[in-house]
């Protein structure tokens, strides 16, 4: 192991998900958190979003309201040195093995004052892979208390259903119905927060959320996919997306694994172009 206990380790498996208070180290804070203030201060000339910038409806570059900053390694050195061989590399590498595969990085920051819900949903379904090595590790670049919307995860649940993220008339909705949540125990949700630099780590098969930020803070999360390898992924989402889909340690399988569970698909967004979990969620263009 290189970072992890065995018994986070052990807890990763049990469970589906981590959280690590203050794992970051301060040098490395300083560095995200002046890459995160640049494109703070680079949404101040922009009424409508950019393609590295994406505001919320409400944003003006006098108050500015940042929803993402997506790739973020395409568009910063030291995102990407640290999407690339960053400390939570090592994580992964303690949870997935040698061979991993970055598949895609964000940076979400649930604006203070009505920043959004993120509804319960398994993350799997966006991007189906050949197996559920999949897993998401954040970073909060603030310090995040209840009020601020943290992520929820409902312990043990990606040993569970794969839910389709579809209504009953079948069309995609990107979260759980309000049966379906009903189905899981509100008792073994577990809200991930802690001080600037704690790092989550949740399974593709988690069933995770968070509510809206009504705090006057932000809350910015940054957020890494990486999968082992062997874990093929089954669309194109991510195909030509800068900083995505690359080995960044370790060698590729020349055979993917299949798991033997089936995954329920997303709709097919090759010719439309996925756009964002928020617009899958309310229905935004
Ligand atoms: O930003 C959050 O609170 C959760 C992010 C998330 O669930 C996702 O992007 O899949």
């Amino acid at each position: 192991m290189k970072v992890l206990t065995g018994e986070q380790y052990a807890q990763y498996e049990a469970e589906g998900y981590l959280c690590l208070p203050c794992f970051l180290s301060f040098e490395w804070l300083q560095r995200l958190g002046k890459a995160m203030d640049k494109f703070i201060e680079r949404s101040q000339s922009l009424n409508v979003s950019s393609a590295s910038i994406l505001v919320e409806p409400g944003h003006t570059p006098e108050s500015p309201r940042l929803r993402r900053i997506p790739q973020t390694g395409a568009f910063d050195p030291d995102f990407e040195a640290f999407g690339l061989n960053g400390p939570i590399v090592d994580i992964a590498e303690d949870l997935l093995g040698p061979d991993i595969r970055l598949h895609h990085s964000k940076l979400n920051f649930k604006w203070n004052d009505g920043g959004e819900e993120i509804k319960w949903h398994q993350d799997i379904q966006f991007w189906p892979h050949s197996n559920y090595s999949p897993l998401t590790i954040g970073v909060y670049l603030c310090d995040v208390d209840d009020e601020m919307g943290p992520m929820g995860v409902y312990a043990g649940s990606q040993m569970g259903t794969l839910f389709p993220l579809r209504n009953s008339d079948g069309e995609w909705t990107g979260s759980l119905s309000n049966d379906e949540i009903s189905s899981l125990s509100p008792e073994d949700i577990r809200w991930c927060k802690g001080p600037r630099g704690t790092v989550t780590v949740h399974n593709c098969r988690a069933v995770h959320g968070s509510e809206p930020n009504h705090s006057p803070r932000m809350r910015p999360l940054l957020l890494h996919t990486y999968a082992a390898g062997d874990a093929k992924p089954l669309t194109d989402i991510m195909n030509g997306i800068p900083f995505s889909n690359i080995m960044v340690r370790g060698q590729e399988a020349e055979q993917p694994r299949f798991a033997p569970e089936p995954c329920p698909m997303p709709p097919d967004w090759s010719k439309t172009g996925y756009s964002s979990i928020f617009a899958s969620q309310t229905k935004e263009p």
